[in-house]
């Protein structure tokens, strides 16, 4: 491929060639496994591009581009995982500095900032992000960044990027969009003004359930620059065969996600009409409150959907046990159906906070198997529940 021929192909065909041009010394279709941890210079400092593993490997770099690709970043760097991605990020800040998060977040997003970076002096507030007045008025001079899900995990609501970015942006804020639910199929955060992307690559853009890994996205040359420079410093890189199993999965992301959208919205619509269901959350029911503007800024709605049990938490602890084909485990954008209770497991880190969740809620990862088998296995569940 010559230049930047790519910026024109479609999602799929970016998916499966960008940074992926067949091997030149062999010509193999697949990107190579490079596991070597140095390279050879000509003299020092001259060299092929590469010079020790830690600071840039070739089968990363592929991920890096491929990627960057797909949520049309000019920049994209690979982590060990979606924490060490978003560590990277939130450790640009310094003691005294302040983040606005929303009031619904990964628990482990909650514990880095507020636990680990709480004991450093970097202070935040949690509002409601769909709520523009509740963000202009936590936005404080110490502030640099605000953080948005959308749709967030587990309650899968729904923020408007552009609105978040022109509010905080006209307070020289930056604003970092977790895009791990969405996928860059669904959604690209920097074109609705974000000025960085993070992914827990863990999920959809793995697919599989068989690697831990993270990615942050960005257009602007100084956060390349920074990020380069901690990826490096710090370390928390992903192996080249970790890499490998990314590109893999990624070359399949816009095939799956389009079932999983399917599935879900099939899955949400089942459960809204069922008496055992207090309230379904999934920005593709028309009465979601995030809808219109998940419409407006997404080309899908997702794969995962939360509800409320009418029987409270030990009903939805019951149901979450009676499952078969979905299985009771944390993670979430496999091609396998997963089923939890977000209080217990995933967002333990932020009871007793603004966070907090309902313990009647029960999260659905919801896989590409045969749809039917999926309703059936909820339905027996909900049956044995209640
Ligand atoms: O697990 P890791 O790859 O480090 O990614 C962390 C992370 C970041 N952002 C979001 C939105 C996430 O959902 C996660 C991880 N989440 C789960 C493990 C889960 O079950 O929700």
């Amino acid at each position: 491929m010559s230049g930047d021929e790519w910026q024109n192909w479609g999602f799929d065909t970016r998916a499966i060639h960008v940074g992926q041009e067949p091997d030149e010394a062999t010509g193999a279709i697949t990107v190579p496994i490079h596991l070597a941890t140095t390279f050879v210079q000509a003299a020092p400092g001259r060299h092929r591009g590469f010079e020790y593993a830690r600071t840039s490997n070739p089968t990363r770099v592929a991920l890096e581009r491929c990627v960057a690709g797909l949520e049309g970043a000019r920049h994209g760097l690979a982590f060990a995982s979606g924490m060490a991605a978003e560590d990277a990020l939130v450790g640009m800040m310094h003691p005294g500095d302040h983040v606005v998060l929303g009031t619904d977040a990964y628990g482990g997003t909650f514990r880095l900032i507020h636990q680990v970076y709480g004991e450093r002096g970097i202070e935040w507030s949690a509002v409601d992000l769909a709520d523009p007045d509740a963000l202009a008025g936590a936005i404080r001079p110490e502030t640099r960044q605000v953080w948005v899900e959308t749709p967030t995990n587990p309650m899968l609501a729904v923020v408007d990027i552009a609105a978040v970015a022109d509010i905080a942006h006209a307070s020289g804020v930056d604003v970092v969009v977790d895009n791990t639910f969405a996928t860059p199929y669904l959604q690209n955060p920097l074109a609705l003004g974000a000025d960085a992307v993070v992914h827990s690559s863990t999920k959809y853009l793995g697919g599989h359930s068989d690697v831990v890994g993270g990615f942050v996205a960005v257009n602007r040359d100084d956060l390349a620059e920074r990020l380069a420079f901690v990826q490096n410093a710090v370390g928390a890189v992903p192996s080249p065969f970790d890499c490998y199993l990314l590109l893999r999965g990624v070359k399949t992301l816009g095939v799956r996600m389009d079932r999983h959208c399917d599935n879900a919205q099939a899955v949400a619509e089942f459960l809204a009409g069922h008496r055992a269901v207090e309230r379904v959350l999934y920005p593709g029911l028309a009465d979601h409150p995030g809808h219109s503007v998940a419409a407006a800024q997404m080309r899908g709605f997702g794969g995962m959907v939360s509800f409320v049990h009418a029987g409270g938490e030990p009903a939805a602890v019951a149901a979450a046990c009676a499952t078969r084909v979905f299985r009771l485990a944390e993670s979430l954008g496999a091609v396998e159906s997963l089923i939890e209770q977000p209080s217990t497991m995933t967002h333990l880190s932020v009871a007793d906070s603004p966070l907090a969740v309902d313990p009647g809620l029960v999260r659905l990862s919801v896989g590409i198997e045969s749809v039917d088998d999926l309703l059936a296995d909820l339905d027996q569940a909900l049956a044995r529940s209640q």
